[in-house]
């Protein structure tokens, strides 16, 4: 493939290629051909390890340089044109200093490397809902998880004609190869001097030093959610860090539920799910962000602008999630887990007993018992949707699914219960916002400690969070409230006094989805409380569970003085946002602090 038909697309990247000083430019077609060439070529460059053909065929192990292993969100800017756009919670760069700091950073960044031309679609190429971005890097690592995330290619180009809009983006590792002599090194980039860059204004990226998952596959975070959420505000649709499950009941009737749930909190394992109650049936549609437009029959449409899973690896096991080991049984990248010495992966999590001998994530001999993890906390499989056992029939479906219920939830090891029904949409909108939960190592940071992430999108809002509240309550006033999804607030992560897990999660989590479904119904009992509906006595399926009566109530009641010394912290929290939070939210922490006073 030579240029595209797009007049404008080829002198931005004819623009690009004269700045960064490629060797070679290759626009990507997408091909199974194209796929294996750059595997080869990592695996004889000695970035990339095949792994056995029997154990676990069509699959690559990477290993990362240790300063490069999540995504960074103080490394992570959006340039807006008002200053005050960005809001509290992100890194706002003046656009026209941040695109001075670019342009001297990716002068001749490429030099020695090939420049990746990767048309891409997010979303069923030509959905209305779906969107097309293309990404320029210097990466091949980048370039198949592309492949396997999102769709790339031909049919993406022939959608974009020669004046369609799309998001453009710039990626570089930010290592130039000295020479052709000069050997690369395993795993490029510039671990010290990273920028991943948001221009909201002209639905620009660039993304400088790091090859890792969010910030380097610019379809994901960076367009899908930061961008996206800019443009989702401005046509009046919702771009959100959420998995979309369809769930079917024993007498065959479905329903679709997205649920939000920061990075590393359990949306690749609930979208995944095997139930545990018997007749219930999950099916995956997308496991980390949905796109969702009103359809003309008033009701909320989601698509998974995503076409793989970029899943977190450690924790993965046949028992905890079935359907995701079979998922990556083959034609998977696995990045930073821990290589065995018959060529298979291994992590912390997959078996109970480790193998005797391995060789860790930074490749040193590795032992048990040795005091280190053999993969990375953060270590990551890319594999296409289409192979998980479980992919519903219609998760490609241009026009979406229709979305019942949308679930919120964290990590909290106290005070949130394990499912709370919001009273309206507005009520589940002050719910959302005042989210919080335990950082996990999918970011660079301080793994457990307790920081707001409302509705999921504290790294991924691509705008001031005040406004982005207001969106929320605005999409809800203009649709007819009878047709809006159900709002539910869960935790999965309560614990007791020894700091073991409560409610025992995963599979179990379908009893949970049971009372949701029937409650969108109008079957299902609750009782109410000054946070909102919880299940009524009985009303939570838990037959067969191994589960006393005071665990159960531990779980699942709203604890009134955990909830009243909460109530600073959010009113901390809400004002971070100043004049531009959203007078119905504050007014629902008024109400929320009069009805915990109420049960004094
Ligand atoms: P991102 O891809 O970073 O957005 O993460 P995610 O939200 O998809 O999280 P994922 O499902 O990959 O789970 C992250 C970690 O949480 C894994 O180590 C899981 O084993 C663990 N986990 C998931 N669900 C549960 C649950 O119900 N209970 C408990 N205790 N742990 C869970
Ligand atoms: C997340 O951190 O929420 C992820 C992984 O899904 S990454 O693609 O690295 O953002
Ligand atoms: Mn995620």
């Amino acid at each position: 493939m030579a240029e595209s038909a797009h007049p404008e697309l080829n002198a931005w990247v004819k623009a690009n290629v004269e700045h960064c000083a490629p060797d070679r430019v290759h626009w990507c077609d997408g091909s199974a051909a194209e796929f294996d060439a750059l595997t080869a070529l990592m695996v004889n460059a000695g970035m990339a390890v095949r792994l056995s053909e029997t154990k676990r065929p069509g699959s690559f192990l990477f290993r990362s340089s240790p300063g490069d292993v999540a995504r960074v969100e103080n490394r992570t800017y959006i340039c807006s044109e008002h200053v005050g756009d960005a809001g509290p919670t992100n890194n706002w760069a003046d656009p026209g200093e941040m695109r001075a700091t670019l342009k001297g950073l990716f002068k001749d960044c490429m030099r020695g490397r090939t420049m990746y031309v990767v048309p891409y679609s997010m979303g069923p190429v030509g959905s209305p809902i779906a969107g097309i971005g293309v990404e320029l890097t210097d990466s091949p690592y980048v370039v198949c998880n592309m492949h396997l995330m999102t769709r790339v290619g031909a049919p993406v180009l022939k959608v974009l004609g020669h004046d369609g809009t799309f998001v453009r983006g710039l990626h570089s590792v930010g290592q130039p190869l000295k020479g052709p002599l000069q050997p690369d090194s395993p795993w490029p980039c510039d671990a010290e001097n990273k920028y991943i860059c948001h221009f909201p204004d002209s639905r620009e990226i660039a993304s400088y030093g790091s090859g890792y998952g969010g910030n380097a596959l610019l379809g994901k975070k960076c367009h899908a959610l930061r961008i996206a959420s800019v443009q989702a505000r401005d046509e009046g649709w919702l771009a959100e860090h959420m998995l979309i499950l369809k769930v079917t009941c024993p007498r065959g009737s479905s329903k679709y539920f997205a649920a939000a749930f920061p990075s590393a909190c359990g949306k690749t394992n609930l979208a995944l799910m095997n139930p545990t109650l018997p007749g219930w049936k999950i099916e995956t549609v997308g496991d980390d962000i949905a796109w969702m437009k009103f359809g003309s029959d008033g009701r909320l449409y989601a698509i998974n602008p995503e076409a793989g899973f970029f899943g977190v690896a450690p924790g993965t096991s046949v028992d905890s999630n079935p359907n995701a080991m079979k998922t990556i049984e083959r034609n998977t990248l696995f990045t930073n887990c821990a290589l065995t010495p018959g060529g298979d992966v291994w992590w912390e999590g997959m078996s109970k007993e480790p193998p005797p001998a391995l060789t860790d994530w930074l490749r040193r001999p590795w032992a048990p018992g040795c005091g280190r993890t053999a993969a990375h906390p953060n270590a990551r499989f890319t594999v296409a949707a289409k192979q998980n056992p479980i992919c519903a029939g219609e998760w490609e479906q241009p026009e979406g699914v229709p979305i019942s219920a949308i679930l919120f939830g964290g990590r909290r090891a106290s005070m949130v219960p394990l499912v709370n029904e919001a009273l309206t949409w507005q009520h589940g909108t002050f719910l959302g916002s005042i989210m919080a939960s335990e950082r996990t190592a999918a970011a660079t940071g301080t793994v457990g400690e307790v920081r707001f992430d409302p509705m999921a999108m504290l790294p991924f809002c691509g705008y001031h969070m005040g406004d982005y509240f207001a969106h929320w309550l605005k999409v809800g006033a203009t649709a007819d409230a009878e047709k809006l999804p159900r709002i539910y607030f869960v935790n999965w992560f309560r614990r007791d006094g020894q700091g073991r897990f409560l409610w025992p999660g995963y599979g179990e989590n379908s009893r949970v989805l049971k009372w949701i479904f029937e409650r969108v119904d109008g079957k299902a009992q609750a009782a109410p409380s000054p946070i909102g509906n919880l299940p009524a006595p009985g009303a939570l399926d838990t037959a067969s569970m191994k589960l006393s009566a005071e665990q159960l109530n531990e779980v699942t009641r709203c604890n009134i003085g955990n909830w009243h010394r909460e109530i600073p912290t959010i009113e901390q929290h809400y004002g971070r946002f100043g004049q531009r939070l959203p007078a119905a939210l504050a007014q629902e922490l008024k109400d929320l602090k009069q009805r915990l006073d109420g049960e004094r």
